[in-house]
């Protein structure tokens, strides 16, 4: 049976698949393309009263959804556990979760987020509150996001021909000199710094040699000192022999270690080794993950993203099990514009404990699709919005703008590999590189 509690109906669920400017960013599994793709999700309801999300681009994933927006007319968006328990008996439970790639690429927690924090947005905005009210309520109001460095090839991404001002801004000297040395590592992280005022540092790795990521670790400690908290990130593509041994010359400068290797049981054997926190966002990344998790011990800091663990009030879910485990709880995240930054940052704020600075990308994006442009980012925090819901309105033009990218770029997922070959032919991916 279905529920309605509130006169609101849902009448019309829109899908809009869009492309977004993207630099040639590497990471352990290639390049990332021109554009990075992304999903926006509209809920318009009988009252006039509408709701807005974002999750990571996919066209399998936008399939699924328009097959459910159409189910889903006449629901009363307050009635979540039934809409999930609807999309959860619909597609039912994925065999493979998700994938070797650094990103999660499991269909049915992406959906049900993008519909969770829409009907969220249209909640709180009908109940005249902001979302982080509806997540147990505000114990901060400017959430910390760490600087994420990463080694590139020059360029802002876009493609000339499918945008006529593709160029990213802002600190250019980060985004166009190719980061390939300690210095130029250094000199990005300086860059982004002093435009956002971050004050953590995380390096994406899994790229180059360890020798050549240690040394510029120490080179970030040594440019920034021991006030600036530094993470190292090689999703999960080093050798347990290699982790262990490049782990301890740089051990001293990290604030914690993200997935330097593949799995919770190798995660947990090479964690006994350090004494520093480990993270992740690729070895436990669901519910079904957290036994083993506990019992191996596996991480120390799970890296959330309401993307992929479900939505937001999954997130608080997973937030009082850290809690109750003794675990840390972070935010991971992904290429993304301001939809998704407000909804990470309003979770951000509800969190009950709050130790680690949240990963973002949203300094690698140049463009934005709510009103009022770009969000601002003070001392490396940003505000909670304000306003009901979210508290971001949709800027159509701008969706209208990116969605012509999305249909002249032709890309339908994310595949780092075929980018990477463009530039390297002979590339392969390997689940454990160095
Ligand atoms: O954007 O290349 C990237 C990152 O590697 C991303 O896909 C990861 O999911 O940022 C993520 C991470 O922390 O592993
Ligand atoms: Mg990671």
């Amino acid at each position: 049976m279905l529920y309605q509690t509130s006169n609101l109906k849902i009448e019309e669920i829109i899908v809009t698949p869009i492309a977004i400017t993207d630099p040639p960013l590497l990471n352990a599994a290639g390049l990332h393309a021109p554009y990075a793709l992304r999903t926006v999700l509209e809920i318009k309801t009988n009252r006039g009263i509408n709701g807005v999300s974002e999750i990571p681009g996919n066209a399998e994933v936008n399939e699924a959804l328009a097959q459910v927006a159409e189910q889903l007319v006449g629901w009363d968006p307050f009635q979540l556990g039934a809409l999930k328990k609807m999309i959860f008996d619909t597609f039912g439970k994925e065999e493979d979760p998700r994938g070797d790639a650094p990103w999660d690429q499991r269909k049915v927690v992406h959906i049900y987020s993008a519909l969770e924090v829409a009907c969220l947005d249209i909640i709180g905005k009908a109940v005249d509150r902001p979302v982080v009210d509806l997540l147990g309520g505000r114990m901060r109001d400017r959430v910390p996001f760490a600087a994420y460095l990463f080694y590139k090839y020059e360029g802002a991404g876009g493609k000339l021909e499918f945008n006529k001002d593709p160029q990213a801004t802002g600190w250019d000297a980060a985004r166009q000199e190719a980061a390939v040395d300690p210095e130029g590592v250094v000199a990005q992280a300086r860059a982004m710094c002093k435009e956002f005022g971050f004050q953590s540092i995380k390096l994406k790795g899994g790229a180059f040699p360890p020798q050549e990521e240690v040394d510029a670790m120490l080179a970030l400690y040594e440019a920034f000192g021991a006030k600036v908290p530094l993470r190292h990130d090689p999703n999960a593509i080093w050798k347990m022999e290699t982790a262990a041994h490049f782990g301890k010359k740089m051990e001293h400068v990290l604030e914690y270690w993200e997935d330097p290797v593949r799995g919770q049981k190798n995660m947990a054997d090479l964690r006994k080794h350090f004494d520093i926190p480990f993270a992740t966002n690729m070895c436990t990344t669901s519910f079904d993950d957290l036994p083993a998790s506990i019992a191996l011990h596996s991480e120390d800091i799970i890296l959330s993203d309401h993307h992929f663990w479900g939505g937001l009030t999954a997130s608080m879910q997973l937030a009082m099990i850290c809690q109750t485990f003794g675990r840390d709880l972070s935010m991971h995240s992904n290429s993304h514009l301001g939809i998704s930054l407000a909804a990470m940052v309003h979770l951000g704020a509800a969190l009950p404990d709050f130790t680690y600075a949240l990963d973002t990308h949203y300094p690698w994006q140049s463009e934005e699709i709510i009103k009022g442009g770009r969000m601002k980012f003070e001392d490396g925090a940003v505000s909670v919005p304000e306003g009901p819901g979210l508290g971001v309105a949709l800027d159509h033009d701008a969706l209208a703008k990116l969605h012509q990218n999305y249909l002249e770029c032709r890309l339908t997922k994310r595949d780092d590999l075929v980018e990477m070959r463009k530039v390297q032919p002979d590339w392969t991916f390997q689940a454990t590189r160095w």
